[in-house]
């Protein structure tokens, strides 16, 4: 599924991040950045050992931060490591925490000159966020800051799995319907 908003395109795939020829893509990390499961243990993996040597040099990053890498082996150029609220609830700030993960790897891609980045669903993992709350926060997110930022020319979010996929394309429909997109 594609929305076009502005000049920009938001979209929706089902598949791996790790084959995304985007310039840059984001990982759902811990906050040591060490490397973990997941698709964090899928990039760094694909990606070979540049990446994790980059991540130990800058040590960590606290929650709801981003930091920039190589993208080592990846296709991608580089790797925006986002680190996601653990899921306690919903009453401990996970919702700001998530949006700001969002955030700041939007605004390492202005800052760089990235044009295209792809995300995969950041906290729904590992750290249970429900999935219909946290796409809602990861779309609409993406949305109200492409509609400023016509500078980032593609955001695609590389859902894992049939599941995944489909929450992501009824929330995003839900959006673009309350929108009148
Ligand atoms: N491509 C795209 N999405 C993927 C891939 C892939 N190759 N592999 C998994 N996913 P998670 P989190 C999906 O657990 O919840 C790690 O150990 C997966 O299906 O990777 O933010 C880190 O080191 C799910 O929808 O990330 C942290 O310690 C989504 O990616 C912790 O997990 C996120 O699941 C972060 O937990």
């Amino acid at each position: 599924m594609k929305v076009i908003i502005g000049s920009s395109v938001l979209e929706l795939v089902q598949g791996d991040i790790t084959t995304q020829e985007t310039e840059a893509i984001a990982n759902a990390a811990n906050s040591g950045l060490r490397g973990g499961g997941g698709v964090d243990g899928a990039i760094h993996r694909a990606g070979g050992p540049a990446i994790m040597a980059e991540c130990r040099k800058i040590g960590g990053c606290p929650t709801g931060h981003a930091v920039l890498t190589t993208g080592g082996n990846l296709k991608a150029k580089y790797v925006i490591h986002a680190v996601g609220p653990i899921y306690r609830g919903g009453n401990r700030g996970e919702a700001e925490l998530l949006k700001s993960a969002y955030l700041s790897c939007l605004k390492i891609a202005s800052e760089k000159g990235i044009k295209s980045i792809a995300f995969p669903s950041i906290s729904t993992g590992v750290y249970g966020y429900p999935i219909d709350e946290a796409s809602r926060i990861a779309l609409t997110t993406v949305w109200d800051y492409l509609l400023e930022h016509p500078e980032i020319e593609l955001v695609r979010f590389v859902l894992f799995g049939d599941t995944n996929y489909v929450a992501y394309e009824k929330t995003l429909k839900q959006i673009a319907r309350e929108r009148g997109a």
